[in-house]
């Protein structure tokens, strides 16, 4: 969704004003915006809104809780600033409409609290709640086919998900507007996710934290015996023990350069460390489209739902997706893909079991090159025991694409399983010999203790860490971040 980014600019700039506005003009020039001047009206005052903003923000529930009592001032608001979106829409006479219009012109301009007065009232999925979103887009002068392109595909993934109450949605709905509207780098996403990542790291936290706060209530200088009992809680925490010595080795050079002794800086110069080892090597970033990413790893690790995450995470972005199912071993798992495509609106390539994979892979090109997509995601098989031929298989799947599209696969990905702890180093050591991997992607880090393996596989192999799975719904694959991590575990 395009036009997002320029609404961003609105919020990341609040002091310019003139700017966005003008090029909002330019949309509606093209003729793509349905936009009401009540949008123009509404931004404009979100601007002046966000430039004001100095108090600290009101619970949104606070906001939204009065908003049907809403009284509307006796006092006109200014003409330039009228709203006026209820000639635009259907039903011009519901009250709330004026009254969402005044809460969201009060509000902080953050997403959270304009989902919190847009969701005042309702309860479940239904037209009201479609209205609703529809004004909301409107007040963002969205393009009227795009906002109904993302109304219509939130309902679709409603129904096929069974989901009906708010409380079952709203964070599904959230996650979906941050995405289009490009604010997940923002702070309200942030927290959110920060949040999460703390709760699915408990019992990680509870293998390396406590045992951390134990050491420090122990050792009164970081001696010797200090660094032993250091190094145990490494290697319990799953680390593995290479990663654990160079860990070590990297902890006790800074201890010795700086001269500390006391603990007391020990949890801070940790957090700072394990921060450092998760920064990344700038890359280049830019490819030749279609982006072709080719999903590796062992069966059961969560390839399938990881291509179906990104799939969506990338359907939700405006990108045109195909999902190919290359792991032909097994009816049921090119039907479960299916299943997938489906849901999150990407073009799906398939040749039926037994297939062979390179060729499905060479054919899926073809594909996306003829339909323009913007990404390619391929899924492959995972069999372990006949592991000489799946590196094969593998290798000879990567020399295809590249064939057919140059520098295909632009990402070659590895899919580990966080809850098999030790295991996960060992495959990445192996799929990394065999095929060059460019990142690794962690899955099912909730609820496991073994976390920890994540700092070992950065250490031991330095490849990014670029995506970890926090749980089985659409919204629980998020972007990696190590400091966030770091904090999130030593907190
Ligand atoms: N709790 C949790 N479960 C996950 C996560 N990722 C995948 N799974 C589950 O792991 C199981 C295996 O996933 P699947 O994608 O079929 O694995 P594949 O064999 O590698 O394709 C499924 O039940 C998924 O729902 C995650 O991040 N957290
Ligand atoms: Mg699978």
């Amino acid at each position: 969704m395009g036009f997002f980014s320029k609404i961003k600019r609105l919020w990341k700039k609040p002091d310019q004003e003139a700017a966005p506005v003008a090029e909002t003009r330019e949309i509606e020039d093209d003729g793509i915006a349905a936009a009401s001047d009540a949008a123009d009206a509404l931004q404009a005052a979100v601007v002046t809104k966000a430039a004001s903003v100095t108090a600290p923000p009101e619970a949104p529930e606070a906001l939204a809780a009065p908003l049907a009592q809403t009284p509307i001032p006796a006092t006109a608001p200014p003409a330039a600033t009228t709203p006026r979106a209820a000639q635009a829409a259907p039903d011009t006479d519901a009250p709330w409409r004026n009254q969402l219009v005044l809460a969201l012109r009060e509000a902080e301009p953050r997403l959270s609290v304009w989902l919190s007065l847009v969701l005042t009232d309702v309860d479940r999925a239904g037209p009201l709640l479609w209205e609703r979103l529809a004004f909301l887009f409107s007040c963002l002068d969205a393009p009227a086919a795009e906002a109904q392109t993302f109304v219509d595909q939130f309902r679709k993934w409603l129904t096929d998900m069974e989901y009906d109450a708010v409380e079952e949605f709203r964070s599904e709905l959230q996650y979906r507007l941050a995405l289009a509207l490009d604010l997940e780098d923002e702070e309200d996403e942030r927290n959110r996710l920060f949040l999460k990542l703390s709760e699915s790291l408990a019992k990680t936290k509870e293998q390396i934290a406590r045992r951390i706060d134990g050491l420090l209530g122990s050792h009164k200088v970081m001696d010797a015996a200090f660094w032993e009992e250091f190094e145990e809680i490494l290697i319990m925490a799953d680390l593995g023990y290479e990663p654990t010595a160079k860990l070590l080795e990297i902890l006790k050079d800074r201890v010795r350069k700086s001269g500390e002794t006391d603990p007391a800086r020990f949890r801070e110069i940790l957090r700072e460390e394990l921060s450092a080892i998760f920064t990344p090597q700038k890359t280049i970033r830019a490819v030749n489209p279609p982006e072709v990413v080719m999903i590796i790893g062992v069966n059961g690790v969560g390839k399938t739902t990881t291509i179906a995450k990104l799939a969506h995470r990338a359907s939700l972005q405006g990108k045109k997706v195909l999902i190919a199912a290359g792991d032909t071993f097994r009816a049921a798992a090119i039907d479960q893909l299916k299943i997938w495509a489906d849901r999150v609106g990407a073009i799906f390539y398939a040749k039926g079991e037994n297939a062979d994979p390179a060729a499905v892979a060479y054919e899926a090109m073809d594909r996306a090159i003829a339909e323009g997509c913007d990404i390619m995601f391929l899924d492959t098989a995972g069999r372990l025991h006949t592991k000489a031929n799946l590196m094969e298989e593998l290798k000879k799947i990567k020399r295809v694409l590249g064939k057919k599209h140059p520098g295909a696969p632009h990402r070659c990905v590895l899919v580990l399983d966080a809850t098999t702890g030790q295991n996960a180093l060992s495959q990445t050591k192996l799929f990394n010999e065999a095929v060059d991997l460019d990142e690794i992607i962690l899955t099912k880090l909730d609820g496991t203790a073994k976390g920890g393996v994540i700092v070992g596989i950065a250490l031991e192999y330095g490849l990014p860490i670029t995506f970890i799975g926090l749980g089985e719904k659409m919204e629980d694959l998020r972007p990696f971040s190590g400091q966030d991590f770091a904090l999130a575990l030593l907190t």
